[in-house]
């Protein structure tokens, strides 16, 4: 089922995915995950914040189990990251009609928007406009690369930007959510296990920073008359790696907007990008205050620590553990799961295998039998839930 995702938004000199919110790549996959609904007789429903549900049973009888993930990608990044959750949530979706199960509950499959945030800068903007954890002043307001707003592009793709913002009818259908996604570390690999159970989501975020200065000729601008904005921000950068490893934090400058980007001018403006993370909250917004000092900062996305409901957690590491309870593990990386867990929705996540750890990144993979194990796993957890 994966197979037919291979060719959507692929850059064809790297090998990476680049499948931005709402572009043509997205609509493609948007496209597919109809088909899927449809050709298993599933209802489709585009909730008002663009994410998508395909239900087995009617949630507006009684909420239903959900399970699923997003198919937006970072830029150049892997095959699996999001996709996997989707695929799986089908896969395990057939495994329980092959069984003969009838499920008690209504089950549905979600794909949720904008998981990534690669587009408009804050990440998993279907599931925080779904529960409110952003307004949606503030969502339609933000902007791409190109200066076009959230607002201008959900109108664009014939949706109604007026309709977004927390929808309780929607969340309402959601009694439970479990999310299965590949993982972003090698802690399966040190144990030994293909399936893991995730216990919970460091706190982390991004932050805008702004180096202002004046463009000037490269070569008659003599350098103690330059404004340049390139060196506080590489001061930045390396004042960022210092201060994690002081705080025993993660960090990361991973994109920077040099304007005008003359090779032969000094910059009048250097746009940069911080993430921060970490198992304590204290120590990110320490962190981040260092840094910021002296410094234009705006904060683009925060989301506090995520620990998954215990005894939801407890049940899925028995159930997908398949006699002997699966690990259960912390993890760095944001996921809709932990924006509808903070709602106060009961959710949980269950981890793939991945044998280097690598993700976010076109080398990011997980073997076969892996993503088999793990559709076999949600199948069983789902059924249980289901009862
Ligand atoms: O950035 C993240 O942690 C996630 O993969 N969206
Ligand atoms: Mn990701
Ligand atoms: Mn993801």
């Amino acid at each position: 089922m994966l197979e037919p995702l291979t060719h959507i938004g692929r850059d064809a000199a790297t090998g990476g995915y680049v499948r931005d919110a709402w572009s043509p790549a997205d609509m493609e996959l948007r496209e597919w995950f109809a088909g899927e609904a449809g050709r298993r007789g599933l209802d489709l429903r585009e909730d008002r914040n663009g994410n998508l549900w395909a239900w087995w049973g009617d949630p507006s009888r009684s909420p239903g189990v959900v399970t699923g993930s997003h198919l937006d990608s970072v830029r150049q990044g892997g095959a699996y990251d999001g996709p996997l959750g989707v695929v799986s949530a089908f896969a395990a979706l057939d495994l329980l009609r092959e069984r003969g199960v009838t499920p008690g509950r209504p089950l549905g499959v979600v794909c949720f928007t904008d998981e990534e945030g690669a587009r408009f800068g804050v990440p998993c903007m279907g599931s925080r406009l779904l529960t409110g954890a952003i307004g949606p002043e503030r969502a339609l307001a933000l902007t791409d690369d190109e200066g076009d707003t959230l607002a201008d592009v959900l109108a664009r793709a014939g949706r109604r930007p007026e309709w977004a913002g927390r929808d309780d009818e929607t969340l309402a259908g959601v009694g439970a959510f479990v999310e299965l996604h590949v993982e972003q570390g090698r802690g399966l690999a040190a144990h030994g296990r293909p399936v893991g159970v995730a216990a919970a989501i460091w706190p982390h975020g991004r932050w805008r920073f702004d180096f202002r200065g004046r463009a000037d000729h490269a070569g008659t601008t003599r350098l103690a008359d330059r404004d340049d904005p390139m060196l506080p921000f590489a001061r930045m950068v390396l004042a960022t790696r210092a201060a994690a490893e002081r705080r025993g934090v993660v960090a990361t400058v991973g994109k920077v907007r040099v304007r005008p980007g003359n090779a032969n001018a000094v910059p009048g403006h250097v746009a940069a990008w911080l993430d921060a993370r970490g198992a304590e909250e204290d120590d990110v917004r320490a962190l981040v205050a260092e840094l910021a000092e002296g410094h234009e900062v705006s904060e683009e996305s925060w989301t506090p620590v995520v620990g998954f409901d215990p005894a939801l957690r407890d049940r899925l590491a028995r159930v997908a553990g398949g006699g002997t309870p699966a690990p259960v593990l912390p993890t760095g990386a944001g996921h809709d799961a932990g924006i509808l867990a903070a709602a106060g929705v009961p959710a949980g996540m269950l981890f793939v295998r991945n044998p280097t750890g690598v993700s976010h990144s076109p080398e990011e993979h997980a073997e076969r039998a892996d993503c088999e194990a793990g559709v076999v796993a949600l199948a069983d957890v789902l059924e249980d839930l289901c009862r």
